[in-house]
């Protein structure tokens, strides 16, 4: 299954054979997600939470043409530094960036279009992308949710922020037949906060229940992903009133500079970042590594699993 544009680092390739735990995790939250060098910081930090829960990590990225699994440090602040000189890479950036041996940060989609090809069923990322407010007029979905409802990847996430239309694109995931999962929680977190007033598809209290739901769901041939939706851990969480209003703030002055497609997400996240001073980005690290902690233990249950290769 391995591809000719794919490049496995040695650790995970020998992780794989052995049946062992990998979690894949993402690049554009390095360069487009936070600033340098806390980016760069926070992602080794992240793929030490997945070793610390026994599993091996395998970030992801597009360098020199090459889809990779498993980066090195040195890649890492490569990524961190250049930071949105990278090219923010999904789904239909993927042919372009191997054709002409260009660059790419990977998001929610391209990571779990790669972590597929790979063989790795378990990423770990902070939010995903989503439909945008408005998104019924001007139908920005994002590519995440198409992934999401083809590609066989279970994703372990905050939620998604509340810069996006989160019933809408809850709406969507139940069309797509994504199953939504609360860990141990009812109600779909929205990042920064750990409620939305929406609730989940089911509420799970382990990660054994999720790993045997992605066996029952991929044996039945049902393809796509599930999310996992894990709330920020309490002690993180801002308070509601702050981030909204930051959040008003934020897609006003998009709005006002004309900021659309795919450099709206990045626009409003450093908005939110500048307006809150930089708390959204403690509780932004925070979430990441409490979101890598639970796709360590879930990638262990998944491998441990009696009844194996449907994935
Ligand atoms: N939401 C966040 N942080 C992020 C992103 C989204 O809270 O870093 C990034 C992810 O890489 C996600 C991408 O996959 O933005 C979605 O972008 P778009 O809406 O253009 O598809
Ligand atoms: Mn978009």
């Amino acid at each position: 299954m391995i591809n000719h544009y794919l490049d496995i680092a040695p650790e995970v390739m020998d992780a794989l054979n052995e049946g062992r735990p990998v979690v894949a995790l993402e690049s554009t939250i390095i360069s487009h997600g936070m600033p340098y060098p806390q980016n760069a910081e926070t992602a080794l930090r992240v793929e030490q939470q997945v070793r610390a829960g026994g599993a091996v990590p395998a970030t992801i990225a597009i360098l020199g043409g090459r889809l990779k699994a498993g980066l090195s440090p040195r890649d890492i602040d490569y990524l961190g530094e250049k930071g949105a000189k990278v090219a923010k890479a999904s789904r239909r950036d993927l042919p372009a960036l191997l054709a002409r041996g260009m660059d790419g940060a990977t998001t929610v989609a391209s990571t779990m279009i790669i972590s597929r090809l790979a063989g790795i069923a378990v990423f770990a990322t902070g939010g995903i992308g989503g439909v945008h407010r408005g998104g019924a007029q001007t139908m920005d979905v994002s590519a995440d949710l198409t992934e999401l409802a083809r590609t066989n990847v279970a994703v372990v996430c905050a939620g998604a922020k509340s810069i996006l239309d989160l019933e809408l694109t809850l709406e969507y995931l139940e069309t797509y037949g994504v199953p939504v999962l609360g860990f141990q929680t009812d109600e779909f977190p929205a990042f920064y906060s750990r409620h939305s007033g929406l609730s989940v598809d089911f509420r799970v209290e382990a990660a054994s229940e999720i790993a045997e739901m992605m066996q029952a769901k991929w044996s039945l041939g049902l393809d796509g992903g599930l999310i996992v939706a894990n709330p920020i851990p309490e002690a993180y969480a801002m308070p509601a009133d702050d981030i909204k209003a930051a959040i008003s703030r934020a897609l006003a002055e998009a709005e006002a500079k004309g900021v659309k497609g795919k450099a709206l997400t990045p626009f409003l996240l450093a908005k939110i970042e500048g307006l809150t001073e930089g708390r959204s980005l403690q509780a932004n690290i925070q979430l990441v590594l409490s979101n890598a902690a639970l796709a360590a233990r879930l990638a262990v249950a998944f491998a441990g699993l009696q009844v194996k290769r449907v994935f």
